[in-house]
């Protein structure tokens, strides 16, 4: 039974439904169940206008070609706006409420012209957890409501627990492409780059979106809600909405240990989320892949949930070889965006298997034959899969009051300087450390490749206010965790040898890492101080039966007192960004760090 938007019972949810189809004048409105039925009519529509292809070798999946200038984030037109631009701070493109709100009300007239907008009532967490949030998403994108499917949970169940007069986030979206009179539709509508605009307004837990399709643009209960507007949230609650991957591992002796690790986008969180440990006897399991909140328990830990129920992963790259419990997880119920399509009709992305298809169709809908020049998946091409599906996941993964974290971990794409693994001296100085990661940037956002950048917690293109108050906040939590807030250490899987081939395996092996972290927590293990923190003796990390060149481990674990020197420098010159927002405690750990490498 269709679902009359004037049977909901939540009137200011109605309200603004009206309000936002006088607006955007959609053809029909559609309230979202979430139910099996749904997904499968959604996606026979556009298996029928050409939008979606079905694969006849996965079982009810699915691949989509993007249009060509909508394949992943857009930073630059990404907005936190808010009153006072002190409030989105330095790192966050600002405009006030107003003004936006001006600018995107004109481009919302009318914009859903010959479309449906579907109504998509979501939880992040799962629906009832002390944890989760509640997201009411009106978009004219069925792709996005397949996605949203898999990615939160949506459906009637949501509205039942919203009752009459529960909080929700309001999330408009729409692609921005409306349809005159007997036009023919297109595979990806979308607005043009400049027309794109990724708006949230924190001090009313608002989001606005326009023009895009892809992922974190369109899929608004992830970067958009789950991150910005939660992280803001968060600060004036005083929980945490991080950009980390919830792990947890198990040693021989069956104790269990959880990790959360910030690592910026297409940097690895997926994969060392689903993580198939090489060192003998120890297990792991995958709680989440993207984002991680954490409130304060009863006992003064902190409890982790994952706030989405799916995984919208980087595919190329994904393989048996490297991620085995991702190629398991996306074998059916999944959605493809931007892979190739093989003649048996699969998908396929570079480095999915040794060697390619002889010919395929690419991601622009060309013949493609190896050894062509242009890659035959976009590099942002990704794979949306249930969670429930991976192998690994933690029986646990859903528990509403989430798990104890233990570990932090921060990371980068580094090909020089940062060692393979180091411990923080204490939490002041692992802040420091989260706060002045770097690492190269990828194609999870439209722009430059491989440029080195500060992305402090992984959450420069995420914290929906300023990142120094940000900073703070980080500093607020470790003062109420005390003794029982987790240890805090940074990694760099991605640090290159001269030819620049990968000085560390990666993947599985990063288990040996992970086994040092925990040991040292349990002050199982040496380490030798340095300038920059704990850094593994060579004879520290278990290395029994890889084979790893003995001059690669030096090097990943050496420790540059000049090159750190100019990357003290790099530092200093970074904090001056954030004026006086800026907590007096990072410069202190500034200052010792230079005071040890000066020593
Ligand atoms: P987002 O979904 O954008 O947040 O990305 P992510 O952080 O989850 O990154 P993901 O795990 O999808 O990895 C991105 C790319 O890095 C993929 O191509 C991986 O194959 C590659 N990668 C992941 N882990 C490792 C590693 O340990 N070593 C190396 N060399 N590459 C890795
Ligand atoms: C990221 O870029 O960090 C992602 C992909 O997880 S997206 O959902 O597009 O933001
Ligand atoms: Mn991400």
């Amino acid at each position: 039974m269709e679902t009359d938007i004037k049977q909901l019972r939540h009137k200011k949810l109605r309200t603004w439904i009206e309000e936002s189809a006088a607006l955007c004048k959609p053809d029909k409105i559609y309230v979202c169940d979430g139910s099996k039925e749904e997904y499968d009519r959604l996606m026979q529509l556009m298996v029928k206008n050409g939008m979606a292809i079905p694969l006849k070798k996965k079982a009810n999946s699915f691949l989509f070609r993007s249009d060509p200038s909508d394949v992943a984030r857009v930073e630059d037109r990404t907005y936190i706006s808010t009153t006072n631009q002190a409030d989105a701070g330095p790192t966050n493109n600002w405009v006030t409420p107003e003004e936006l709100k001006k600018t995107m009300r004109g481009l919302y007239e009318g914009c859903m012209k010959g479309r449906t907008m579907y109504v998509i009532p979501f939880s992040m967490g799962p629906i009832g957890s002390p944890i989760a949030k509640i997201g009411i998403q009106l978009t004219d994108s069925p792709y996005v409501v397949c996605n949203m499917d898999i990615m939160t949970r949506v459906g009637t169940k949501v509205l039942d627990q919203l009752g009459e007069h529960g909080e929700f986030i309001p999330c408009l979206h729409s692609i921005g492409a409306p349809l005159a009179e007997g036009q023919q539709d297109i595979p990806w509508p979308c607005a043009p780059i400049e027309k794109k605009y990724i708006s949230h307004f924190p001090e009313e837990n608002l989001i606005w979106s326009y023009g895009s399709g892809y992922g974190g643009n369109a899929l608004l209960g992830k970067k958009c809600l789950a991150l910005r507007i939660a992280s803001a949230m968060a600060q004036r609650e005083g929980w945490m909405a991080e950009h980390m991957l919830i792990l947890r591992l198990i040693n021989p002796k069956g104790k269990q240990y959880h990790i959360a690790a910030a690592f910026p986008s297409a940097c690895g969180k997926t994969n060392l989320a689903m993580l198939q440990p090489t060192v003998p006897g120890w297990k792991a399991e995958c709680i989440g892949d993207d984002i991680s909140w954490m409130k304060v328990g009863t006992d003064g830990r902190l409890y982790a949930i994952n706030p989405e129920s799916g995984f919208f992963g980087v595919a190329p790259g994904t393989s048996y070889a490297t991620n085995p419990m991702a190629m398991e997880t996306l074998k059916e119920n999944s959605i493809f965006t931007n892979c190739a399509l093989t003649d048996d009709g699969d998908v396929w992305w570079e480095g999915m298997t040794p060697e390619p298809p002889i010919h395929a169709i690419d991601w622009k809908w060309r013949d493609w034959t190896p050894g062509s020049k242009e890659t035959v998946a976009h590099a942002n091409a990704r794979f949306t899969a249930p969670a429930k599906q991976c192998p690994v996941i933690s029986p646990d993964w859903e528990k509403p009051e989430g798990v104890p974290i233990d570990v932090f971990i921060f990371g980068g794409r580094r090909p020089s300087v940062v060692p393979l693994v180091y411990q923080a001296y204490n939490w002041d100085h692992g802040v420091f450390l989260g706060a002045t990661a770097a690492s190269e940037t990828t194609a999870a956002n439209i722009g430059a490749v491989g440029d080195l950048r500060r992305d402090p917690f992984a959450m420069k293109p995420f914290c929906g206010y300023n990142m120094g108050d940000y900073f703070s906040h980080w500093f607020a939590m470790g003062d109420k965790l005390g003794d029982k807030a987790p240890k805090l250490f940074y990694v760099n899987w991605f640090r290159k040898s001269g030819d620049g081939s990968w000085l560390w395996p990666g993947y599985g092996e990063n288990s040996r890492v992970l086994k040092w972290i925990c040991q040292r927590i349990e002050g199982e293990v040496s380490a030798r101080e340095t300038p920059i923190g704990y850094v593994p003796n060579e004879g520290d990390l278990d290395l029994a039966g890889m084979n790893i060149p003995t001059e690669n481990v030096k090097q990943l674990l050496h420790v540059d007192k000049d090159a750190w020197k100019t990357e003290a420098d790099g530092i200093a010159k970074y904090f001056t960004e954030f004026g006086d927002h800026f907590p007096k405690r990072l410069s202190i750990q500034l200052e010792e760090m230079k005071k040890r490498l000066a020593g």
